[in-house]
């Protein structure tokens, strides 16, 4: 493997203090991690403009992103053409994760109804029955199965309906409904719009930028209203709704004594059957005749976020730190699935001795080793995975270094819960939100979303601007590995509402929550679709979601996923901050239309920022705006964090 030749502080690269450790204790055994060779590759200017076209063999063609109308490509294709395409075929693959994420999530609904699959079953009736209801699905008096097996055929259009509005469209408010069907934006199944959007973007098809956009938002919308949230909904409704618990995160979970096997990837069906593995008492005599005092199953990525939402499993940190995790040499297994896994983590755990995993079909890796799990016998496949753990285990011969550090904080909100927490169970509801908005206790609210990125120091986009929203009276909801950062930062605690302004401190001291809510897993961002679409059902507040005083942000993006997420919430009306880059060349038509046109037409609008503070001026400029638009504007300052609040931060760690 080669070695690391980069000399770049730990503490440049990541403010985790963990991560910074095992960086430094991966420098001195010799094993090269992505932070490396992101110094050492440095991505292609035109590229990341997305000036360059390879749709075809007559290219590719570079066009030149300072001059971007000087010349086009040997078709003719204008820059416009070429950034519109680049960009669809983004969002038709990330929306093809996540909703192949969904699919498989079908698939494992359908063998429950069917009785193929018996190691798991509904668990959550309730949220079958309001997803039920939500479909128009009569549930009085009708046997759970056959309700299920409604709910399973509509949903399944959510991916297959060739002609005709998806079923979930009616969760969507109204007026913004209205400016779909207007627009020609409302989607039909999310195998249809993928098709079409790679169709278009192919050499010789659309070349108008403003049609082509279209398409990019219809089949985003695909995603977000259709498989993104069948797979939540599905996941609910198998592995029950998350709810509050407290949970323990970052590398301090990892436990000397005990076979640690670290369970990273998208798809909770993995998890949960290690659970069940890990809790046989077969296995657990064999960890203690193997010398452990236990089976420690940590999550790690968006598997692990959803396990904690779910069961309160320990998480031992985001994308960027799953390498470093493999560096303490306490891991006996990792086991992957699908999605942000990254081929090196089989090299950097063959230097640890490591046993190395992939369990899904879709993602094999070179080389490593492959336990296929099957989801009519799921455990076949997490048994034999927790033993070659404990083999490992009995076998350990590498330095172990696990950093001690570890916090503490809540996780496991959903839509359905900030409804009940806010009102109890009589009165649950979204109006004390709406009124805390209205009457400006609470400025808006914020999603704060998305991934990390080698190339942006790890994790500090997400606290410093978190850090900043809430001082501003902003309350955050988060998903992925932006929840993960906050979380290692010890923000999830209700100890941080010391950090927010008097308003949202109020509120949250008299609920009992922190001012910034984790709602799990990237593939469940649906979530918050759903919270705003409440938002505007609940009322005052606007008519469409566009009206909202919310934005969106995802500061360290890095996956195609979140260019397919971020697409979704703009077609939904949210404006919608990324950072560190952004795959468009500056001022041409597209990108003007992206950042801008789009709003014209009612829709939301992309902005750009690359550092937290200005992203945090971005969100709360607009964030006032449609304030004052709705006419429920004060007059207030935006605050910017000082030593004093840092050390109110300090003192509630
Ligand atoms: S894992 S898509 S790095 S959030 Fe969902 Fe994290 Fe981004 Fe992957």
């Amino acid at each position: 493997m080669a070695k690391p030749t980069t000399v770049i502080r730990p503490e440049d690269i990541t403010i985790c203090e963990t991560t910074q450790q095992m960086i430094a204790k991966a420098r001195r055994d010799g094993v090269e991690l992505f932070f490396d060779r992101a110094e050492a590759i440095k991505p292609c200017p035109i590229g990341a403009s997305s000036a360059c076209c390879k749709h075809c063999s007559m290219g590719p063609c570079r066009i030149s992103p300072s001059d971007p109308y000087g010349k086009v490509g040997i078709c003719g294709a204008t820059i416009d053409t070429i950034s519109a395409r680049n960009f669809g075929r983004m969002v038709a693959a990330g929306t093809a994760a996540h909703t192949d994420h969904g699919m498989a999530m079908l698939d494992l609904f359908r063998g429950v109804i069917e009785g193929t699959v018996t190691d798991f079953a509904i668990k959550d009736h309730i949220k079958l029955f309001e997803v039920a209801e939500s479909l128009d699905i009569e549930t009085e008096a009708r046997p759970i199965l056959e309700v299920a097996r409604d709910v399973y055929e509509a949903l399944e259009k959510t991916y297959t309906q060739v002609e005709g509005e998806i079923p979930l469209v009616k969760r969507v408010p109204k007026k913004t409904l209205e400016t779909w069907r207007k627009e020609g934006l409302v989607p039909r199944g999310a195998m249809r719009e993928i098709m079409e959007m790679m169709h278009r973007s192919a050499m010789g098809v659309d070349q108008d930028y403003e049609n082509i956009t279209k398409q990019i938002s219809r089949t985003a919308l695909a995603d977000g209203w259709g498989g993104s949230m069948v797979s939540t909904d599905i996941s609910d409704i198998l592995f029950g709704t998350p709810a509050p618990r407290e949970v323990t995160v970052d590398m301090g979970v990892l436990k000397e004594d005990q076979v640690n096997i670290i369970v990273h990837g998208h798809e909770p069906i993995l998890l949960e059957a290690m659970m069940v593995s890990a809790d046989a008492p077969s296995i657990k005599e064999m960890a203690k005749e193997a010398g452990a005092k236990g089976i420690n199953l940590v999550g790690m990525c968006c598997s692990g976020l959803d396990v904690l939402s779910r069961h309160g499993i320990p998480h031992a940190g985001n994308f960027s730190s799953t390498e470093a995790a493999l560096v303490t040499g306490a891991v006996d297994a990792m086991t992957v699935d699908v999605q942000c896994i990254k081929q090196d983590l089989h090299k950097v755990a063959q230097c640890y001795d490591t046993t190395f995993i992939t369990t899904n079909y879709r993602a094999k890796i070179e080389g490593a080793l492959h336990i296929e799990l099957d989801e009519h016998d799921p455990m076949k496949c997490t048994d034999e995975i927790i033993i070659k753990g404990i083999m490992r285990f009995k076998n350990r011969s590498k330095e172990i270094e696990i950093p001690k550090k570890t916090a503490r904080g809540i996780h496991g909100f959903s839509h359905e819960y900030i409804k009940y927490m806010l009102g109890g169970s009589f009165r649950g509801g979204y109006e004390p939100l709406n009124d805390n908005i209205i009457n400006g206790r609470i400025r808006g609210v914020a999603g704060v979303v998305g991934c990390t990125n080698p190339r942006s120091k790890q994790d500090f986009s997400h606290v410093e601007l978190v850090k900043e929203l809430i001082k501003n009276d902003v309350l955050v909801v988060q998903t992925g590995c932006s929840q993960m950062a906050l979380a290692k930062a010890g923000l999830t605690s209700p100890g941080a509402s010391a950090l927010a302004g008097p308003g949202l401190a109020e509120v949250c001291e008299t609920v009992g929550i922190p001012p910034i809510l984790g709602l799990g897993a990237c593939v469940d961002n649906s979530r918050i679709l759903m919270a705003v679409a409440e938002m505007v059902k609940t009322g005052g507040l606007g008519d469409a979601i566009a009206d909202l005083p919310v934005a969106g942000c995802a500061p360290e993006w890095m996956s195609e996923k979140a260019i397919a997420i971020g697409q979704y919430f703009v077609a939904s009306g949210v404006y919608t901050v990324f950072g560190h880059t952004f795959p468009v060349t500056d001022d041409t038509r597209f990108t003007r239309l992206l950042f801008g046109g789009l709003e014209a037409k009612g829709l939301g609008s992309w902005g750009f920022a690359d550092s937290p503070h200005e992203m945090a001026r971005l969100m709360i400029a607009h964030i006032d705006k449609k304030r004052k638009e709705l006419g429920i504007d004060k007059s207030r300052e935006r605050v910017l964090m000082d030593m004093s609040d840092r050390r109110a931060l300090a003192a509630n760690e």
